[in-house]
């Protein structure tokens, strides 16, 4: 949601530019952002992506509603609301691009953070699906050690969910890795709705040295469902992104958070 109202200004001790105040260290940069509407702009929000901003028991910054790891101090790396802009910080291949507040995909594509590759990282991504495509494979999920590839979709690894052109919802994780040398996985796929999915969001975990070595969970308001790939040999460490495959979807947020 972009801007911040006056009346959020007001009370906006944190972030508060309008009177001239300096943010304080851990703001230093405005993102002009407020992606849940809470009054905090995004760089200055314990909690990004929920108004929920009590509590930090690691004491690492991150707010309890928020860290993937409450009991672990983490870093963040990186949070974007995708607002109007945003996108100068990701490589994208294929038709997304920014719309009502979020990375918006009509049918196919794919982002990559411009950042150095990362180990050991928890990847938070909100999803809505608005409509399938006609058949084949649909889905929508994240990339770990993702790198450019010889087509338009990345190589990686990727925790996502979707359906087949038979009729089968699917959680998993998969590879794309161009030549197809190193591939061994181990995948789970218990049957979930994807169809008119609202506010879901992915959680996955990523550590190179680890087997499995990405870890992930698709989580809505009222269920939970996960699955773990190993990808043996381990890949080099590479970039994380998103990514959608026929399908119209948005990805609200994506927030980046290592583990030192
Ligand atoms: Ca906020
Ligand atoms: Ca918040
Ligand atoms: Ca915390
Ligand atoms: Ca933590």
């Amino acid at each position: 949601m972009r801007g911040l109202p006056i009346a959020s200004l007001l009370g906006l001790a944190a972030c508060d530019l309008a009177f001239g105040i300096e943010p304080p260290p851990d703001c230093p940069v405005l993102a002009d952002h407020d992606e849940d509407a809470d009054g905090l702009d995004d760089n200055c929000d314990p909690c990004p992506f929920k108004p929920d901003n009590r509590g930090d028991d690691d004491d690492d910054g991150i707010a309890d509603a928020c860290d993937p790891e409450p009991a672990i101090p983490n870093v963040r790396l990186l949070f974007t609301g995708f607002g109007v802009g945003s996108l100068t910080a990701f490589s994208v291949t294929g038709g997304g691009g920014i719309a009502n507040d979020a990375f918006h995909v009509s049918t196919t594509a794919h982002l990559l953070w411009t950042s150095e590759p990362l180990d050991r990282v928890w990847i938070v991504a909100g999803v809505t699906v608005n409509a399938l495509g006609d058949g084949g494979y649909r889905e929508i999920g994240v990339i770990v050690d993702g790198s450019p590839g010889p087509d338009a979709r990345p190589n990686g690894t990727f925790c996502t969910f979707g359906k087949t052109g038979d009729g089968r919802s699917y959680i998993g994780n998969f590879i794309a890795a161009r030549p197809a040398n190193d591939i061994s996985i181990a995948s789970s796929e218990p049957s979930f709705p994807i169809e008119g999915l609202v506010d879901g969001s992915l959680v996955a975990w990523h550590e190179l040295a680890a087997s499995p070595s990405l870890t992930c969970a698709f989580r809505t308001a009222t269920s939970e469902t996960s699955t773990s790939g190993t990808r043996t040999p381990a890949p080099p460490a590479g970039r994380i992104g998103l990514t959608a495959l026929s399908i119209d979807a948005d990805f609200s947020y994506l927030f980046v958070v290592g583990r030192p």
